[in-house]
């Protein structure tokens, strides 16, 4: 007999699975040139949602191919007003269909239907964006003297390859292709094997909307369907989001064509509160910052360092809010934290749990999954937060990306920033604090490319986003996005 859940998401999935689970080459449906497919599972359930093309080195190729083809005869004769129309009438498609896009982000990837709405407000948001910046990509005149005239302007770079992990599918993808195609580039997008339905569903949505082969999915593993585009000669600029590791050998593959590249990788980031902060107001954004999406957020705030003063207090009403949550199904509207994507990510997850415990660090809640037999199909992991632990053991220093924070003491300002920096990773922090100037300062010192204060994870289109030290190169989000899918060109006329 099918729980309760099971039926909800049976139904869900019957409705809103798209019918089209081809890879996307040349504005076609077709099938991987291995024949192969893969299963995509519901975390929540653990059922298979649909079966899915395994791509290859060979549709990889078939795929650049297109995109060439799609850049040279028609995408590179239309008008920065053109793209600007382009990319308006794909956020009118992802805004027209966001409750059928939120419900299949929350089946395939887990994360409640609340932020997966957010998320497609999101989408929409960033594609209008990357629309009007279409219009703005302007050149530059050098002054020097008057036998010549010199100019800049930005080209395209033709074809570049995207590649997007699982934790915000849809909303990566929207980072990465509207810069591309504002830009004036042809794509070839990798979606993350774990959750690549969204992305097939918005090619269906927007399949009139772009030339043939404009932009084209092939779905895949990692080895074989995101090496070789990585490995690809025809491959102009590369983006890539997801783990350090694989960033790194993203970034030895670019090497190789030289390729431009722009990389967004982990994050291990910390959470500072001064002991003048608004209590109930610092752990509510605390909450936010640790368990949005589920933890599965590469600039979550995992590191918390709470002043001496207010700590005490600060772990009881953290905890008290932290076991409030409903861990449940991402479905209702009533859920704060969904599953994870897979159980292999909540293996990973227990693995730094156990690492820690071994440790004799204290569990001040959680540390397991979810006491509820009505989750015990799915791959939940309870909030936890974990005190007591050195800051140089291995689930301090490297992402979990799960719903687990760890707390730290501090009492001497320079001591503090000493350790919030003591790690690899720099892309965010947030500090919570009423004084202006102690805010500021925080800011300034943490090496992260993005310090949020009295808040966290709020992204708005526009914001610059990336990492400093291991957490990334480049920028998302922000015009310096459009920039990084243009090179220079210059153009010197002789007046004489
Ligand atoms: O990442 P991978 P995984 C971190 C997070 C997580 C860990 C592992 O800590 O626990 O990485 O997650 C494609 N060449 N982040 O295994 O493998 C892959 O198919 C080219 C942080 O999911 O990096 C997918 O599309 N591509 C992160 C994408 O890379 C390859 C988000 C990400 O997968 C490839 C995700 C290869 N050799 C994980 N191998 C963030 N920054 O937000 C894999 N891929």
């Amino acid at each position: 007999r099918k729980t309760e859940i099971q039926q909800r998401h049976e139904t869900a999935a019957a409705e809103v699975v798209p019918s089209e689970l081809k890879l996307y080459i040349g504005g076609e449906w077709v099938e991987s040139a291995s024949g192969e497919t893969f299963q995509t599972r519901d975390p929540t359930t653990g059922e298979v949602l649909a079966d899915v093309q395994a791509g290859n080195a060979d549709d990889i190729d078939r795929a650049v191919e297109a995109a060439w083809e799609a850049y040279d005869e028609t995408w590179s004769d239309y008008s920065t007003a053109d793209r600007q129309e382009v990319l308006e009438t794909i956020a009118d498609r992802v805004e027209a269909k966001k409750q059928e896009f939120a419900t299949l982000e929350s089946l395939d990837n887990g994360k409640p239907i609340t932020e997966a709405r957010i998320d497609m407000g999101l989408v929409a948001d960033h594609f209008r964006y990357f629309a009007g910046a279409a219009r703005t990509n302007e050149g530059t005149t050098v002054p020097t003297d008057d036998s010549r005239h010199v100019q800049t302007i930005r080209e395209p770079y033709g074809v570049v390859g995207q590649i997007i992990p699982w934790n915000f599918p849809l909303l990566m993808a929207a980072w990465k292709l509207g810069p591309a195609l504002s830009a004036g580039n042809a794509v070839v997008l990798k979606p993350a094997e774990e959750t690549p339905l969204t992305v097939l569903k918005l090619m269906e949505e927007i399949d009139d909307v772009l030339p043939d082969g404009v932009v084209n999915v092939v779905t895949g593993y990692g080895r074989e369907a995101g090496e070789p585009l990585t490995q690809h000669s025809d491959v102009r600029k590369l983006a890539f989001t997801g783990s350090t590791e694989v960033g790194k050998s993203v970034m030895k593959n670019a090497a190789d064509n030289v390729a431009d590249l722009t990389l967004e990788l982990g994050g291990k980031s910390p959470l500072v509160v001064f002991p003048d902060a608004d209590l109930d107001r610092a752990v509510q954004t605390t909450i936010i910052s640790i368990f949005f999406n589920t933890g599965e957020c590469c600039c979550a705030g995992s590191r918390l360092f709470l002043h001496t003063d207010i700590k005490d207090q600060f772990v009881e009403k953290l905890a008290a809010a932290a076991e409030d949550l409903t861990v449940g199904d991402p479905l209702l509207d009533s859920t704060d934290l969904g599953p994870k994507v897979t159980q292999e990510q909540v293996d990973r997850t227990m693995e730094y749990i156990e690492t820690a415990r071994d440790s004799g660090a204290t569990f001040v809640t959680g540390g397991e999954a979810p006491d509820d037999e009505a989750l015990e199909n799915g791959c939940f992991v309870a909030p936890t937060l974990i005190d007591d632990i050195d800051h140089d053991n291995k689930a301090v220093q490297e992402e979990i990306f799960g719903p687990v924070q760890e707390v730290f003491e501090w009492t001497d300002y320079d001591e503090m920033i000493e350790r919030a920096n003591d790690v690899e990773y720099g892309l965010a922090a947030g500090v919570i604090t009423n004084d202006v100037t102690k805010a500021y300062e925080t800011a300034k010192d943490i090496e992260a490319g993005n310090i949020w204060v009295n808040q966290y994870n709020d992204f708005p289109a526009g914001q610059p986003f990336g990492g400093y030290k291991q957490s990334g190169i480049g920028r998302e989000t922000a015009f310096e996005a459009v920039e990084h899918y243009t090179q220079t060109k210059t153009i010197n006329l002789s007046l004489n």
